[in-house]
Formats: C-alpha cells, structure tokens, sequence
C-alpha cells in the first residue's frame, strides 16, 4: 500500500499537525501532511526561512507564524513535529509537552510508515560518506538502495514519492538531533560509526551527545559495531546479534582490517576484498568507512564480494578530502565538511605527506586543543580564519607557525606562501561555516575558486 493510502486509512478524521522549522525537514512534511489530508499550521523562529515562498506560492491559506516563538501557539497542540535545528528544550516545546503535546520529528513520522528494511547509520563523523558507498554497493549489485535523511534528502519525500514498489533498503543518515526526537526506531541493522565531540552548544554535556546516538540501537535489529572505537564502550545493548568491523574484530563473520603486502587491507574469513591502495579515497579513515559498509553488508546477509568491487569504484564525495589540484608540488584538498576537530584529525592524519591547514568559524564550544597532537605530528602551518579564530590559536599555541586570514582568498595565498615542495594545503575548519558562509558546500566551492584563482 502506498504511504499516503496507508496514512489516509490509519486516521479516519484529519488531524491537526504544528510544524516546527521551515527548512528542507518541515517542508517536507508541510506537503506530505497536505497532500494527505492533513491540517496544518508551521512556525519558524525566522522571519525568512528557506521553504517560506515556496509554501506560501503552492499554499496561500497555510497558517505560518514567522519570528521568535509565542508559548500561546504552542499551548493545546497535541502532535507537534520538530525540525532538527530547533533543540528539544526550547522553552515553548517544554510548555507544549508539559500540557499534552505529542513532540517527534520527520525520522520517527518516516519510520512509521516505512515499507522497507532501514539500515540506519549514525556518528559524528563519516556518516555520509558510509551512506553513499552503501546505497552506490547496493545499487551496483542488483538491489535497490534508497539514500536519505541528513545527509540532505528528507526522509518524508521517500514518502511523498509513494513508491509503487519499496526498495530493498532504505540506507538512512541520522544526526543526533533527529535521533533525540525519534522513538519508535527499530532498524534492520544499525551503525555508529565513531563518537566525538560535536554540537557542544547543543548539548548541556558530551554525555547527553553519546545518549542521544545511542537511541539508534533501540529496537530488534542487528548492530554493528566499531570495535576499535573506545567512545562506544558502554552504549552497546548485550542481547543482539553483532557484526563486527576493526582492527581488533575477530569473530567468524567479522570484518578485519590488517596490514597486508605493505598495505592496510580489510579481510572477510581470511580473504582479502580490498586494501587502502586499491580504493579511489584517500585517507586511513576511508578505508575504516570502507570496512563499515562491508560489514553493513554482511549483516544484512548479500554477497560480500561484489559489494567489495563496487566500493572499490567509490570516488568519494565533494568537500571530504576532496582533492582539488596539484601545481608546483603542492596538492591542494577541499575537507569543508569537517565540521569538527574529530573530523579534521581524522583529514590532516589521513594524508601521507606535512598539511598547511586552513581552518576556523563557528566553533561549536568545540575544545580545539585535540588539534594538537595532529598539528604538531603532520602539519607544516596553520592558517586561521573566522569568528573562533583566536580560540582556536590559543587551543594549539606554538605548535606550528600560525596566521590569520580575512577571507579565504586571504587565507589561500598565506597558505602558499607557508606550503614546502610535496605539501598538502588543506581547507578542513574543525568549525561549522554560518559565521562568513552560507553552509559548508558554499565554503568549499568559495575555496575551490579561490584555489583555482590562485594557482592560474
Ligand atoms: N532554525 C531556526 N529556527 C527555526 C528552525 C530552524 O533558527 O524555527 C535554524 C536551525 O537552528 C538551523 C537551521 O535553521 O541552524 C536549519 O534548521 P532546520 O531544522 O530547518 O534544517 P533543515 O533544513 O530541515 O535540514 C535538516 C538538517 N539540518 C540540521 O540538522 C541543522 C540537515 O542536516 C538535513 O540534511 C536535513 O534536515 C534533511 O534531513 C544538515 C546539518 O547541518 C546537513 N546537520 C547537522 C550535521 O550534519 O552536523 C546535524
Ligand atoms: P558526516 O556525514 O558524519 O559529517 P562525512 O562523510 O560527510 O561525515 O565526512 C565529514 C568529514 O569527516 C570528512 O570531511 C572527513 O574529514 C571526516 N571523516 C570522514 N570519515 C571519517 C571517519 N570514519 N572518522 C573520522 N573522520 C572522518
């Protein structure tokens, strides 16, 4: 049965739905709930939030309420549906709750619905990159993958779409914001890939952040776990069925990965599918990514090894250590989705050769001197930019020469200048981008331009 039939015949009467945020998630559901008879009003504590025109052009009659929240709007609502961006405990939504108030988000309105296996993947770094390689596996072996959630398509389209046929898998990226506002979750197999600090102005403390990843092991499923990841010690549930992947796995059906002929190599019952040289990524923490979707693929029970083959055609995703041009024996990457200093340690580590690094923005409260180490190992220099700039400096302090930059043509000609022959100079800011950007991808395409500008 399709998704809005099956909605129309579980509510016999229309219900009255609030949406919370106008950005891609409540659009999506804006339409979806329409589309299926729904009533519906939205807020946004913005004056101009990104879905508005296109609402307000295809729904002139739609109740929305721009500006800072009013408790009277939330006050008698019982379904309330919560973008990621807004925090749980924003004190209108507490009000709602506390008088009755039914509050989720667009992953657990999806999961209801869901006519497919859900393998769900979270961590705070890798997330997408393991989803693409998983849906691209799946698709080039003859099962049918569907890639959503936040990695940018929102879940609800999936619904929207009304599939005549589901697909095998539905392959979903979650952030611990929409895990935090999802309950009735119960994936086929579910995956942390890593655990560190991120959202620290979300979180009142690094605890509450590993809490909330690890509500995606709620229900039956299978997990699979990263065994080397000291940071989920504690959050695995004892009485479900593991696959395991590392480099200390070692169970019959786990995925290995060992140094083989010189190589890092991921090994499935003493066969070797692939090793670090023979994947179009680079980096070590790709070759994990890789080891994590293989044993995705093990437990959901397909042939290993043309799933193996097909990761090996992988060519990774734009604004993850993607590299952008040699010129004068320099090589230059754009990571602007490192968004984090784990992610950012994990791009400067990955690199087989000395990394001027351009970083800094909105730093999140993140602590920056787990830079350290990283810097002090493989970096040439460091090239600040951005709102958390002098933070970060202090964080690192004599580590490596450091500069400031204004911008980022600023910050590509200082790197330049600092790069030795056979460096790498790497945008990769440990920092989100809204302080001087419209998002990541609009910071890494900036840069990518003013990279090419410079060299030409
Ligand atoms: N906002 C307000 N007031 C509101 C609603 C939102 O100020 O009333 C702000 C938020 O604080 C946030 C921004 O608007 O800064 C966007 O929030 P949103 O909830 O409207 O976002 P969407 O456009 O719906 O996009 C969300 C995810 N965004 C967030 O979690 C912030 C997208 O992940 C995701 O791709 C999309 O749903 C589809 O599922 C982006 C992201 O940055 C890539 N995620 C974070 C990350 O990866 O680190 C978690
Ligand atoms: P996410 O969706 O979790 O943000 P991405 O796949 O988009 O993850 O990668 C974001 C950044 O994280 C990359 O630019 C890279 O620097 C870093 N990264 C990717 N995979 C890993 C990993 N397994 N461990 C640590 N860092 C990683």
């Amino acid at each position: 049965m399709e998704a809005l039939d099956l909605m129309n015949s579980r509510t016999t009467t229309a219900q009255f739905y609030m949406i919370v945020g106008l950005g891609k998630s409540g659009e999506s559901c804006v339409r979806y709930l329409l589309e299926s008879g729904q009533q519906v009003m939205a807020v946004d504590s913005r004056e101009n939030p990104p879905a508005l025109a296109a609402l307000r052009r295809d729904y002139p009659q739609l109740d929305i309420r721009l500006g800072p929240f009013k408790d009277s709007d939330f006050v008698g609502q019982k379904e309330i549906i919560v973008s990621p961006g807004v925090a749980m405990s924003t004190p209108a939504l507490r009000l709602a709750q506390q008088n009755g108030a039914e509050c989720y988000g667009d992953i657990e309105l999806f999961v209801r619905f869901a006519n497919a296996p859900i393998i769900a993947i979270t961590g705070s770094n890798g997330k997408s990159t393991v989803v693409t390689m998983l849906a691209e596996m799946f698709n080039a072996t003859g099962k049918r993958a569907i890639a959503a959630g936040n990695i940018g398509k929102p879940v609800v389209d999936i619904l929207r779409e009304g599939d005549a046929s589901p697909p095998d898998y539905y392959v979903l990226e979650l952030s611990s914001f929409q895990l935090e506002t999802t309950h009735s979750l119960d994936a086929a197999v579910s995956l942390i890939l890593n655990i560190s600090p991120d959202h620290m102005d979300r979180y009142d403390s690094y605890e509450a952040y590993r809490t909330a990843k690890a509500s995606i092991y709620s229900g039956h499923g299978k997990i699979v776990v990263a065994v080397d990841e000291v940071e989920l010690a504690g959050l695995l549930p004892a009485d479900r069925d593991k696959i395991n992947f590392g480099e200390t796995a070692k169970g019959e059906n786990d995925i290995r990965i060992a140094n083989s002929d010189g190589d890092a190599c991921i090994f499935y019952r003493k066969q070797k599918l692939l090793s670090q040289r023979g994947l179009k990524v680079p980096g070590r923490h790709n070759l994990v990514n890789a080891a994590a979707a293989l044993a995705v693929a093990v437990a959901v029970d397909v042939p290993i090894e043309p799933m193996a083959k097909a990761l090996k055609q992988f060519k990774g995703l734009a604004h993850r250590l993607q590299f952008i041009i040699e010129c004068n024996h320099i090589r230059w990457y754009n990571d602007s989705k490192g968004t984090n200093v784990g992610a950012t340690v994990a791009a400067v580590e990955g690199l087989d050769r000395k990394v001027v690094l351009i970083a800094g923005g909105e730093g999140k409260d993140a602590d920056f001197t787990k830079l350290a180490p990283v810097l002090k190992s493989n970096g040439r220099a460091l090239v600040l930019i951005g709102q958390d700039a002098n933070k970060i400096e202090q964080a690192v302090s004599g580590v490596v020469k450091t500069v400031h930059a204004v911008d980022l043509d600023d910050a590509v000609a200082k790197a330049a200048k600092m790069a030795e022959d056979g460096d790498a100079i790497m945008l990769s800011p440990a920092c989100a981008s809204f302080d001087m950007f419209r998002n990541y991808e609009d910071r890494g395409e900036k840069f990518i331009t003013a990279v090419k500008q410079y060299v030409n």
